[in-house]
């Protein structure tokens, strides 16, 4: 039976090195001759990527709500092409996904207070049941001292201490259900260089990028 591609997520916090190893990941799949592609999230160059790329820059403001579907949307718009690709054997590396979709919205507080959430979890996850689902999800464990000498958090929307504070505690309920539904999620200490993290990346992949033999699974199906 030929070997599909292996479906490969990378998450993490803000400046925890997710697109400097995708993309380190990325050159040494084509460098072994194994097919590989990189494909990240938000994808800004869609109409959808383009309304989320003005409001993470705060240059339009939305409704929490819309703007989480738009995420969502965003993934949606591309799961045809996900599962075609790995049908045809190609590694897909992809630099976040709906994990993250939950764990920046499910952190929102509500406005003038410290209480959160301002949307429920579940609610959160709602619109990403059945997107294709990872083989594997490895998080970069980043600590906020760590992140914050990496140049410090940019001008964006949710690059503030506080925010990812939040999203790391959403990011453990959500990492708790993925193994509780039988995916594997990686922890992988991300406060190290970047050459350390890319062994420890490096090492966890290597068992399946020559490709897997079930069949795709579907994100959350089960609920
Ligand atoms: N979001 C996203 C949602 O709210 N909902 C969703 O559904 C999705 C998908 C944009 C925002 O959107 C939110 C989450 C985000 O707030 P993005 O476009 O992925 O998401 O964010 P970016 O700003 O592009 O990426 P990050 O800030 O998260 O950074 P990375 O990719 O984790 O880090 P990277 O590789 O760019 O590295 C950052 C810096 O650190 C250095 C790099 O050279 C770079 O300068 N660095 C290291 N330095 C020392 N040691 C290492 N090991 C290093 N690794 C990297
Ligand atoms: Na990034």
């Amino acid at each position: 039976m030929t070997k599909r591609g292996a479906f490969i997520v990378i998450e993490g916090l803000d400046r925890s090195g997710k697109s400097t190893q995708a993309a380190t990941l990325l050159k040494r799949l084509q460098d072994a001759q194994s097919p590989a592609k990189l494909i990240n999230f938000p994808d800004r160059t869609t109409a959808i990527g383009k309304m989320i790329d003005s409001y993470l820059r705060s240059e339009s403001e939305l409704d929490d709500r819309a703007v989480h579907l738009l995420f969502s949307a965003n993934r949606w718009e591309l799961a045809k092409s996900i599962e075609e690709t790995l049908q045809s054997g190609e590694t897909i590396i992809c630099d976040r996904y709906a994990f993250s979709g939950i764990a920046f919205s499910a952190s929102k507080i509500r406005p003038g207070t410290n209480s959160y959430p301002l949307l429920d979890y579940s609610w959160c996850r709602a619109p990403d049941v059945g997107l294709p689902a990872p083989d594997m999800t490895i998080f970069l464990d980043v600590t906020q001292e760590v992140a914050r000498a990496r140049g410090g958090y940019g001008e964006e929307r949710y690059e503030k201490e506080g925010v990812q504070r939040r999203v790391r505690d959403v990011f453990e309920r959500v990492a708790e259900e993925v193994e509780g539904s039988g995916g594997r999620w990686v922890l992988v200490n991300a406060d190290e260089s970047e050459e350390e993290v890319q062994k420890v990346v490096w090492d966890t992949v290597k068992e399946i990028i020559g490709g897997i033999e079930g069949p795709i699974e579907k994100l959350w199906d089960d609920k």
